[in-house]
């Protein structure tokens, strides 16, 4: 099986700013509290595309940031919940947490979604802080963050497209001109000897999975030679590219090195010459090489479709390509057979974590770190004096106090959280 991966980065929009604000009315001082909440911050959604094949797009970008939740407006409005990002894939994309090895997604129907990334919820305004000892709180929440992971995209490759034909004949340099896939080339006889996978894109930005398989010569589908192993491969395929080397250069026909592979094809499984093909006639830089094709045209009467290619000058290619991709556009795709069924969705609860843990620095102050407190941080507003004790009261609530003292804390002690120090009070 091949596996194409990309490391992407995904980050949900941050919630919008609760906000601190009061009614003015006439006759009314001090009206009471008015701020309104954030909007909640966008998911990052991955969605089944079936016209997509390959994880082409994610080459070119691989950072996916929602946008964030609006702050909270006086008079108790509400801030706009920011729209999540809908991210398209391919059928039989799975999606892996990088640093937890989990799956996330395994995705397979057209339009099936999966959450990626959990937008923030938006802070609360200060309508929200007003109890009966306080009616005017000054208190306010940020909006919480986006939830940011890195994870890793893998899509199984199935092949589009299978390159048949001869060795030596010029598959390997194909598929090496029109992706990325590199091949080993060289003008002995099997010198591939597993399959190898490219992703080809068109100019038109079409892709496909193009697959070059170990050359066939007569008897293959007994076991002679190579090719057999990997005919299983050709069955997978939508498209069958039968490449020929048009030039003769080893001295053997075209139009008989097509007959006798076609011949292999249908010995293996008949049901193989009904697939689609398309012939690509390849050395066409070389001498003798217009001669026989002008022939192989006489000779093969059936409608195949045959590309005048030259793989090295690369000639012919770009018609190929698109000519390739128009074919594919009209054939209905074979269902993907994932192979490992038991590998399903599963979208597993994160350990519990502690909400926070302690540790020294080497000057002496306490480091704080932990999920839970860098979140309770973050949305803290510490312009505010009273949010700034509603910190101070989350944290004891937590146990850190308590904690603290047990690593031996005094009063006056720095504490260190992310970016900002505080003085233990006892
Ligand atoms: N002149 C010319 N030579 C070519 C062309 N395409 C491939 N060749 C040469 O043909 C030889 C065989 O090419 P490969 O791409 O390794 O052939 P293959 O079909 O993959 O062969 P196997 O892996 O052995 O089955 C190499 O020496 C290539 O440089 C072409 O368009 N023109
Ligand atoms: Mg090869």
């Amino acid at each position: 099986m091949f596996i194409d991966q990309v490391n992407v980065y995904v980050k949900a929009g941050d919630g919008g700013n609760g906000i601190v604000a009061f009614r003015r009315e006439k006759y009314i001082a001090m009206g009471g509290p008015a701020g309104g909440d954030g909007g909640a911050g966008g998911d990052v959604i991955f969605e089944v595309d079936e016209g997509l094949n390959t994880l082409l797009d994610f080459r070119y970008n691989r950072h996916f940031k929602a946008k964030n939740g609006v702050s909270g407006l006086g008079k108790g409005q509400h801030g706009k919940n920011a729209d999540p990002l809908i991210v398209p894939v391919p059928p039989g994309t799975t999606v892996i947490d990088e640093e937890t090895e989990e799956v996330i997604a395994d995705l397979t129907e057209h339009k099936q979604q999966m959450k990626i990334a959990q937008g923030g919820r938006g802070g609360r305004g200060n309508i929200r802080f007003a109890t009966p000892r306080n009616p005017a709180p000054n208190i306010a929440e940020n909006g919480e963050p986006g939830q940011e992971r890195n994870i890793r995209v893998e899509l199984k490759l199935i092949a589009d497209v299978g390159l048949v034909g001869f060795p030596s004949v010029g598959k390997s340099t194909l598929l090496s001109t029109v992706s990325a896939a590199k091949p080993k080339i060289a003008d002995y006889h099997f010198t591939t000897l597993a399959p190898n996978l490219g992703v080809v894109e068109t100019n038109d930005h079409r892709s496909f999975v193009m697959a070059d398989l170990p050359g066939l010569i007569e008897g293959a589908h007994e076991g002679v030679g190579l090719g057999h192993q990997f005919l299983r491969h050709v069955e997978r395929t939508r498209i069958i590219l039968h490449v020929i080397d048009m030039a003769g250069i080893e001295g053997r026909s075209p139009y008989e090195d097509y007959e006798k592979i076609n011949k292999e094809l249908a010995a293996y499984d008949p049901r193989l010459l009904e697939r689609p093909q398309m012939v690509v006639a390849n050395k066409m830089d070389m001498p003798q090489a217009e001669e026989n094709l002008e022939e192989f045209k006489q000779k093969v009467n059936e409608k195949v479709k045959i590309h005048a290619i030259s793989a090295f000058t690369k000639k012919g290619l770009q018609d190929l390509l698109y000519s390739i991709a128009d074919m594919l556009d009209k054939i209905p795709k074979v269902t993907v057979e994932i192979e490992e069924k038991d590998e399903k969705a599963v979208y597993r609860h994160k350990k519990a974590e502690e909400p926070f843990s302690i540790s020294r620095d080497s000057d002496g102050a306490y480091v704080l770190t932990g999920d839970q407190v860098e979140t309770l941080f973050k949305m803290t507003d510490f312009t505010s004096n009273e949010s700034a004790q509603r910190f101070a009261r989350q944290l004891r609530a937590l146990g850190v106090d308590e904690a603290l003292r047990k690593r031996g804390a005094l009063d006056g002690d720095t504490i260190r959280l992310l970016d900002f120090e505080f003085e233990f009070i006892e």
